[in-house]
């Protein structure tokens, strides 16, 4: 069995391929990037791989995606229609994911910045706590990824709601589902915590109609993709102060550049795509136990529905 990897870092191909090898011997895993000559492989592994590989590489039976997302691969065209494209499904990003908004939702609920601010100022003095109850903390996006998020939180006592597109059932999670549910959702997000795929129909969600929604004050935590926003309508909203803060992980146009307004911008935290990295030995543990179920012809999970583009 011949396995390609192709992903634009040269370190992490070899990797991957270091760690399908060990997974499944016998197998011949070699990393591919453009301008090589292709051949023949069963499976490819990768990381926007571009047109060109899928017209290089001959005989593949599967994509596996080094993410949770694929809009990195379907944004890229190429894809033959009919080729199944399977992504990661939590493979140790759920419990970076929950570390890293439950982070955000406790320095917002304790007040962390005001007390850093006092400290610059050589303050002593104890400030008031935010109702818990009134401190409503919404998770868009209860797959895999959300619904750890929203379990997680919902564990340290805040009042956790969850939206997704179609009903979740999710202990102590207050769940919404479809749009006429948004409004009302978002309504009572005193944070909001973003985990859901681009898609087309998620593609420019978080606009200034949608953020008009949130309670004044709220805060944005973005660990999706950029392309869910409008940067536009969101600096707006921050500079008017109609939303507190935002976190931000995912961008528009990744890395960041370096003129862009969130880096300096005083209600804004930046982080650069980190908030679940993909652990390559443990992800390729899954990514060779689905290739051995595939080749003994049995189904396996993660296939991603093309016409949902999630
Ligand atoms: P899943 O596919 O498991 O979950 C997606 C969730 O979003 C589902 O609950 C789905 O609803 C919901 N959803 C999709 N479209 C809509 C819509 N139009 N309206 C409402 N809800 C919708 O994905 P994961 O949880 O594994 O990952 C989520 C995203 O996180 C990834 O696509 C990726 O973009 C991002 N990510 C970011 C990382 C980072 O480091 N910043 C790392 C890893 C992932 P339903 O339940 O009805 O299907
Ligand atoms: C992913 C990501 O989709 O790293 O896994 O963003």
């Amino acid at each position: 069995m011949r396995i390609v990897v192709a992903h634009p870092d040269a370190a992490t191909r070899q990797q991957w391929c270091s760690e399908i090898s060990a997974q499944l011997p016998g197998a011949t895993a070699f990393g591919w990037q453009p301008g090589d000559s292709g051949g023949v492989a069963d499976y490819a592994i990768g990381w926007r791989p571009g047109a060109e590989l899928f017209a290089a590489v001959r005989g593949l039976r599967a994509f596996f995606s080094t993410g949770a997302g694929v809009d990195n691969v379907l944004g890229q065209g190429g894809l033959p229609a009919d080729l199944p494209l399977i992504r990661l499904e939590d493979a140790g990003m759920a419990q970076q994911m929950a570390e890293y908004c439950s982070y955000e939702v406790i320095r917002l609920y304790h007040q962390r910045a005001r007390y850093e601010q006092q400290q610059r100022e050589h303050i002593w003095r104890e400030l008031e706590p935010p109702a818990r109850a009134g401190f409503g903390v919404g998770v868009m996006g209860l797959g895999v990824l959300g619904a750890a998020v929203a379990g997680t939180l919902a564990g340290f006592g805040y009042p956790v709601r969850g939206y997704s597109r179609s009903p979740r059932d999710i202990a102590g999670v207050t769940c919404f589902s479809g749009a006429a549910a948004l409004p009302g959702f978002l309504a009572g997000c005193r944070v909001l915590i973003l985990m859901l795929p681009l898609t087309p129909a998620t593609t420019g969600l978080v606009d200034g109609d949608f953020l008009a929604r949130l309670p004044r004050g709220a805060y944005l935590v973005n660990v999706a993709r950029g392309g869910l926003v409008i940067e536009d309508d969101l600096l707006a909203a921050l500079d008017s102060g109609r939303l507190a803060g935002a976190t931000l992980d995912v961008f528009g146009q990744e890395p960041l550049p370096s003129g862009h307004r969130f880096w300096d911008h005083p209600r804004v935290r930046v982080t650069p795509h980190i908030a679940a990295i993909t652990l390559v030995a443990e992800s390729a543990r899954q990514v060779a136990a689905k290739i051995r179920q595939l080749e003994l012809g049995e189904p396996v999970t993660g296939l991603v529905d093309r016409s949902r583009g999630y």
